[in-house]
């Protein structure tokens, strides 16, 4: 190929390059990130190993693609027509059919291997996690029963004794006020999801995970560990009827002995109203509102034309 073909084709390339990323919405810092390739930053354990096998199928993924991308252009070049003789055919390689039959295998049982252990890590359940919280969704906000003694499935056997602060303490979203749950940070935390109406999803992006809050008979559960103080958004993410998107709460990852605090006091308060959340978050040194997220005006008679 003549140099200044080669200029005008690597010119082409550079932009089609750069398009690409603008299109795609990428910034310089997007890619610097880490090489999240999309995904927020995990603060759970949990998440990191679900981060860890994304890396690794992604970067797999990456090294396929190139391969065969490479192979692709490269035929195409080597292989092109230069001259009007019929070039020469072949078949039956055996050596190369069987080389890319088993190697596509090996990669999936690999994949499928690492996706199960990741999984079940994911999804295990411990004998006896360090605290226990029930997650209410109904139409449309949340409510968080607080008690450290798991319980064994059925809300009528739940024992109020063994809670740390002696009784059941909870917080409820309200349309005004987004629904804070407290959770301590590096302590195993159980959380036990109902459904008073339809289905649910319980849903916070910087766990890298979400699981269906399904009405009764059905309770949910999983478990998380905690590994960054923060404050971190959380969303239903089943559509669930009218006011769906605007059923938000917020995750506030604390240390343990804050975690306690909050839960002393709330039961002090002896109420579950917001303005009890708002204190017992003061009590702790934590902002009384959510800042991840915002209530919505729920009253459609008064939205103006420019946001409807
Ligand atoms: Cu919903």
């Amino acid at each position: 190929m003549p140099r200044a073909r080669w200029i005008r084709t690597a010119r082409l390339g550079g932009t089609a390059a750069a398009a690409s990323l603008l299109l795609a919405g990428c910034s310089a810092s997007d890619i610097d990130n880490k090489f999240n390739f999309g995904w927020p930053d995990p603060v759970t354990k949990q998440a990191e190993r679900m981060q860890t096998l994304w890396h690794a199928s992604t970067l797999a993924a990456l090294v396929v693609g190139v391969a065969v991308w490479g192979l692709i252009f490269w035929c195409c070049i080597r292989y092109r027509k230069t001259t009007d003789d019929f070039p020469k055919q072949t078949k039956f390689n055996h050596a190369l059919e069987v080389f890319y039959s088993i190697v596509p295998v090996i990669i999936v049982l690999v994949l499928f291997y690492f996706t199960a252990t990741t999984q079940n890590y994911v999804t295990k359940l411990s004998k006896n996690p360090d605290t226990t919280i029930s997650v209410v969704a109904f139409q449309w906000n949340w409510q968080f029963d607080y008690c450290d003694q798991p319980y064994k499935g059925d809300e009528k056997t739940r024992d109020e004794d063994a809670c740390i602060t002696g009784e059941y303490v909870n917080t409820t979203g309200t349309a005004e006020v987004i629904p804070i749950l407290v959770v301590p940070r590096g302590e195993t935390v159980r959380i036990i999801e109902h459904s008073n109406d339809v289905i649910h999803s319980f849903w916070v992006p910087d766990f890298l995970f979400k699981r269906d809050v399904i009405p009764q008979p059905i309770d949910n559960q999983f478990e998380f560990t905690a590994t960054t103080n923060g404050h971190y958004v959380g969303r239903c993410a089943e559509l669930c009827g009218t006011y769906h998107s605007q059923m938000n709460f917020e995750v506030r990852v604390v240390d343990p002995e804050a975690y306690r605090t909050y839960l002393t006091t709330l039961a002090t308060l002896g109420a579950s109203d917001t303005a009890a959340q708002q204190k017992a978050l003061e009590a702790i040194g934590e902002s009384p509102f959510a800042d991840t997220t915002r209530p919505f005006n729920t009253d459609r008679t008064t939205r103006s034309a420019s946001t409807k």
